[in-house]
């Protein structure tokens, strides 16, 4: 007899609740379609008791305690993080299929490391302070203080799950804010731990609430409607952003929206070309191409064209597909077999739009353990119009389409063409040429000869439909803290 998972439970008020209609859902492994565990699916009376519970620890425990107190809290989850990472990379890699090293060197540590950071960062910021000078020759203290906006709902995505949600968890907490988590209905498992461990390290109770739940019509959506939510943080498709937009309106509540791209790459003939075919196998192939920085568009320069793709083609065809255990495993499956429907759709489509396949365009065959799974071959197109969708739309899945330039003007302008404009790589040796460049493109972060690397300290976030707001370092603050200006005649 197989013993059932265990049901995943929400977290709310420092403990875990079931949901009084006892509905659940299933998540599933994409790497064979098992099943992982039953989770509860929240209805209005959960997510009102965790708006609830935030807002009292809010007032209460939270709300009392100093930027330094609040710190050493979150440095206390960031080791109990570090203490449980086994935990945290099993139930990653359960619920997404990546490959162990990846949860292991990217998205576990950063997690921890995001909660650190913004610990360190709140409680060292200078404090804002004038010394303004009136006719009476007494002058006036002008300072700035910041007060926490209230309780914050986060909604996050699928695809990095314990990075992106402490991306905002940090920040959130550090500034003394309380927080409603909804995971994504395809990875629940590392925020439920994430719930366990907020408890282990000291968090007062409410602080932290997570309910599990889908979008529209669930969790999601009855969080975003909740009058006690005083704004949202948002990771996710664009089209969703503009539905979570139409709730936060009800209320005036702010948002901060991290949303799609359609990241181009620009190769120029005089880079290094094996460490931008490496690179480019990074960023467009890690975690099966399911991130939002993923490079899916690329230009190179004419004379390098046909060397580029050849390499990367060869590079696409080495990266072993498989168990995520395996230590050779470097790609896993798409999140969903309905994922990747939608991806094998942009196949098709490339296809029947006359594409030239460099490489892939199908599902592979990896014998009888996996079937169950949603793989997808890693695959590169030339020979497409820029009008295509393959060439247009977020397909947020293994692939990428490279077309050939002649001229600087002509790759900015084919990079800058879309509603996108989360990110771009540059490559080229030319320093002078990448500072022209780089100023040029519309996007929130443009990488020359990297990817994927930056100072958490800086802005991040996207122009255009790839969201609203910056997050990283002071940006945060923009967002997770009202400001209050205090005048004082001396
Ligand atoms: P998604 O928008 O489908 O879902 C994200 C979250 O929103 C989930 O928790 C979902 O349940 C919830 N949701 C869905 N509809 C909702 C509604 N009407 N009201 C409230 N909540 C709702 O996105 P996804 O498929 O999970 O993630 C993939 C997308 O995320 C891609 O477009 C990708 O580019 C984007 N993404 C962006 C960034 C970034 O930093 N810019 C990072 C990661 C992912
Ligand atoms: O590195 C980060 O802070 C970040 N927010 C990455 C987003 C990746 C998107 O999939």
């Amino acid at each position: 007899m197989t013993v059932p998972p265990a049901t995943l439970r929400h977290h709310i008020d420092g403990g875990p609740v079931t949901s009084g209609t006892q509905r659940t859902f299933e998540n599933r492994s994409p790497v064979d379609g098992s099943l992982v565990s039953l989770v509860a699916e929240a209805g209005a009376d959960e997510v009102d008791a965790a708006v609830a519970a935030a807002k009292r620890a809010l007032r209460g425990p939270w709300g009392g305690l100093s930027v330094a107190d609040r710190g050493k809290l979150l440095h206390a989850v960031a080791d109990e993080i570090d203490r449980r990472f086994e935990d945290f990379v099993a139930a990653e890699v359960a619920d997404t299929g990546m490959p162990e090293s990846f949860a292991r060197t990217v998205v576990i540590p950063r997690g921890a490391a995001n909660l650190r950071f913004f610990a360190d960062f709140v409680r060292n910021l200078p404090a804002d302070t004038f010394h303004l000078e009136t006719p009476d020759g007494a002058g006036a203290l002008n300072y700035v203080v910041r007060a926490p906006k209230g309780v914050i709902a986060v909604i996050c995505p699928w695809n990095l799950p314990l990075l992106l949600t402490t991306w905002k968890l940090g920040p959130a907490l550090a500034c003394g804010n309380t927080v409603v988590v909804k995971p994504s209905e395809e990875t629940p498992s590392s925020t439920a731990l994430l719930g366990e461990v907020m408890r282990a390290a000291g968090i007062p109770d409410g602080v932290v609430n997570v309910v599990h739940g889908l979008g529209p019509d669930s969790a999601g959506e009855l969080l975003t409607r909740h009058p006690g939510i005083d704004a949202i943080t948002f990771t996710g498709e664009s089209a969703t952003g503009e539905a979570i937009m139409k709730a936060a309106a009800v209320g005036v509540r702010d948002v901060s929206f991290e949303l799609g791209g359609k990241n181009p790459g620009i190769v120029f003939a005089d880079c290094n070309l094996e460490k931008a075919i490496e690179e480019t196998t990074r960023s467009t192939f890690a975690n099966s191409g399911q991130i939002c920085l993923a490079t899916e568009r690329l230009y190179v320069e004419r004379a390098v064209f046909d060397a580029f793709v050849e390499g990367l083609a060869a590079s696409a065809r080495a990266l072993k597909l498989g168990e995520p255990k395996d230590p050779q495993t470097r790609m896993g499956p798409l999140i969903s077999h309905s994922h990747r429907d939608k991806v094998m759709g942009y196949y098709e489509s490339a296809r029947t739009g006359g594409a030239e396949i460099v490489t892939g365009g199908g599902i592979p065959d990896l014998g009888p353990a996996l079937a169950g799974g949603s793989w997808i071959e890693p695959t590169i197109w030339t020979g497409l119009g820029e009008d295509s969708p393959v060439v247009h739309e977020e397909i947020f899945g293994p692939c990428c389409h490279i077309r050939p330039f002649d001229d600087p003007d002509e790759a900015v302008a084919l990079a800058n063409d879309t509603d996108y404009g989360l990110a771009c790589t540059l490559w080229t040796e030319n320093a002078s040429r990448a500072h022209r460049l780089g100023r040029r493109i519309d996007a929130g972060i443009v990488w020359v000869n990297c990817w994927f690397l930056r100072d958490l300290r800086t802005p991040f976030g996207g122009a255009k439909r790839s969201g609203i707001g910056r997050e990283g370092g002071a940006n945060s603050l923009e967002f997770y803290t009202e400001t209050r200006n205090v005048c004082i005649k001396l």
